[in-house]
């Protein structure tokens, strides 16, 4: 469960990354399809090419789950209604096995870790993993 203290951490750490997060989510992601490369399988419509770390689907994507990712963090008291729709499209459309979620959050945590490196402290650090941890039971809701 997310304390008090997570949520003050989650507000804070964001409002120092924010402006970086397209970038973030684009390291995330990247990094993701090189590491695990499973993940590659729900992107096959990108085109060889652009399934690489720094392509312009890959940073423009990156970006938009960042853009998702911020809207959680505004609506971290409620992740479950803030992620509704797009549990759904995951669920019912794109199908994408939740397990991901874990596997692109911890890549989310190592791109802070890689350009904010002053701010990740490790206090800051269990309050991300447990607020993404959230946000993927959240994302995972519409599957059951
Ligand atoms: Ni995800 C599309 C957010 C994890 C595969 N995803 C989106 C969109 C958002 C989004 C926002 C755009 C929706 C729209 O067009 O209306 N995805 C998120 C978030 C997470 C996440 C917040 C977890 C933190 N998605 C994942 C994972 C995978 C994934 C782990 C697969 C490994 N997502 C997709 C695919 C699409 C997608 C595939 C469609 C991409 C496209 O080409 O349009």
């Amino acid at each position: 469960m997310l304390t008090a203290k997570d949520k003050s951490n989650v507000a804070a750490l964001w409002s120092k990354i924010e402006s970086k997060a397209g970038d973030l989510g684009g390291e995330a992601l990247g990094r993701m399809l090189v590491a695990y490369p499973p993940t590659k399988t729900y992107f096959t419509h990108w085109g060889a090419s652009e399934l690489v770390p720094g392509s312009a689907k890959v940073k423009q994507h990156g970006a938009t789950i960042m853009g998702a990712v911020g809207k959680c963090v505004k609506g971290i008291n409620d992740l479950s209604g803030t992620l509704s729709a797009l549990s759904d499209l995951h669920a019912f459309q794109l199908r994408v096995d939740p397990a991901n979620f874990k596997i692109l959050a911890h890549n989310i945590i190592l791109a802070v870790a890689m350009y904010f490196p002053g701010d990740f402290t490790p206090e800051m650090h269990v309050s991300l993993d447990k607020f993404l941890s959230a946000l993927a039971i959240a994302l995972s809701e519409k599957y059951r």
